[in-house]
């Protein structure tokens, strides 16, 4: 809905409301005055303007939504924007201006001003890194349009710029991973053993990258040995050259920590490249995120021990929080989506059946 019409809607209901009060203070016999009252409100021409130019009008009934998505980084991100381009449909009532970022901040800032510009009525962000967002959610907040974030967070120091924010808690999934290391390895009877550690971190300065990053740190016990952590930015591609450049420098590697399941495929591919194994019955323990089909084929195929959920499928979700607040409803500020953990001791060619993404 443009806001010209809008405000066109709104005025007049504020006539139609004023005649409303007009005619109860001027008749002060309540009953018949709010009867006479009622049929003016019908009356008001605020639905003639609304339904008058067919053509034009027809797309100012949608809501516009604009969505700045990272990139196409990963099987995650593919699930997480099929997603929003199914929910947020002309049928469901809404048109959809989608931006892929690349994975480029500077891409997310235009793609913002674009949708400032083009007078969105909501402006949906899944921010690539947290820091830097201060002067275009102003922008926002300047033009009266709400912003939602989803997935990843800002780190901003006023709260007030962004409605809410829905996603998962990367922090929880790190520390559960550390947790489930821990038991897996005591399991082996290597609970006292010297484990040699790799990570391969997500984009630097992603939620998703800190948060999992630190979470596993939390869970790190005196035995372990962190050797190294680099970006292999989300990707499957840059995730197999950094575990090809790991393996090169340290010959003795027991797990490795993959912050989303695409690396974790690019290190499988490495690993086996360089004539080791891995998986359950291999030389080297493999931790992922994401739990996207493809890593479910992973666990089937023996490849990788555990997969920590994300869910991408924040659509629905987003769309509820735009329905609220179009009916004027308080939405919760901070959103944390359930999530499970799956590994080889499951039935995960079941579970794999049951998945939506
Ligand atoms: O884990 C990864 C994607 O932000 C949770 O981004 C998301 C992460 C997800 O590229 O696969």
């Amino acid at each position: 809905m443009k806001k010209k019409l809008l405000s066109v809607i709104l005025a007049t209901a504020m006539v139609a409301t004023m005649v409303g009060c007009g005619s109860a203070t001027s008749e002060p016999a309540a009953a018949p005055a709010a009867e006479e009252a009622a049929p003016a409100k019908e009356a008001a021409p605020a639905e003639e303007v609304a339904e008058e130019p067919a053509a034009e009008e027809a797309s100012d009934d949608l809501i516009v939504v604009g969505y700045a998505q990272v990139g196409a980084e990963s099987d995650w991100r593919t699930a997480n924007t099929e997603s929003f381009k199914t929910t947020f449909t002309e049928e469901n009532g809404y048109q959809l201006i989608f931006d892929d970022a690349q994975q480029k901040q500077e891409n997310q800032i235009k793609a913002i001003r674009s949708f400032i510009q083009q007078e969105v009525d909501y402006i949906v962000v899944a921010p690539v890194v947290e820091t830097g967002w201060e002067t275009v959610l102003e922008e926002a907040k300047e033009a009266g349009i709400p912003v939602i974030l989803s997935d990843r967070m800002m780190d901003v120091s006023d709260d007030s710029l962004y409605e809410c924010w829905v996603g998962g808690n990367f922090v929880k999934e790190g520390s559960d991973a550390a947790a489930w290391l821990k038991t897996y390895l005591e399991g082996q009877g290597k609970g006292e053993e010297e484990i040699n550690i790799v990570t391969l971190q997500g984009t630097i300065g992603a939620s998703a990258q800190v948060g999992r990053t630190d979470g596993f740190a939390s869970g790190m016990q005196d035995n372990w040995v962190m050797l190294d952590k680099q970006t292999g930015e989300f990707t499957q591609s840059k995730g197999q050259e950094v575990m090809e450049s790991f393996l090169k420098k340290y010959p003795d590697i027991d797990v490795v920590v993959c912050e989303n399941d695409n690396m974790a495929f690019g290190a499988i591919d490495a690993i086996k490249a360089a004539g080791k194994t891995c998986g359950p019955e291999g030389d080297i323990t493999i931790i992922s995120f994401d739990a996207v089909a493809a890593a479910f084929d992973s666990m089937i195929a023996g490849d990788m021990n555990a997969d920590f959920e994300c869910n991408p499928l924040h659509g629905p979700r987003v769309a509820e929080i735009i329905q609220k607040l179009q009916a004027g409803e308080s939405v919760e500020k901070i959103q944390y989506v359930d999530e499970a953990y799956f590994d080889t001791s499951m039935d995960v060619a079941a579970i794999k059946e049951t998945r939506a993404y």
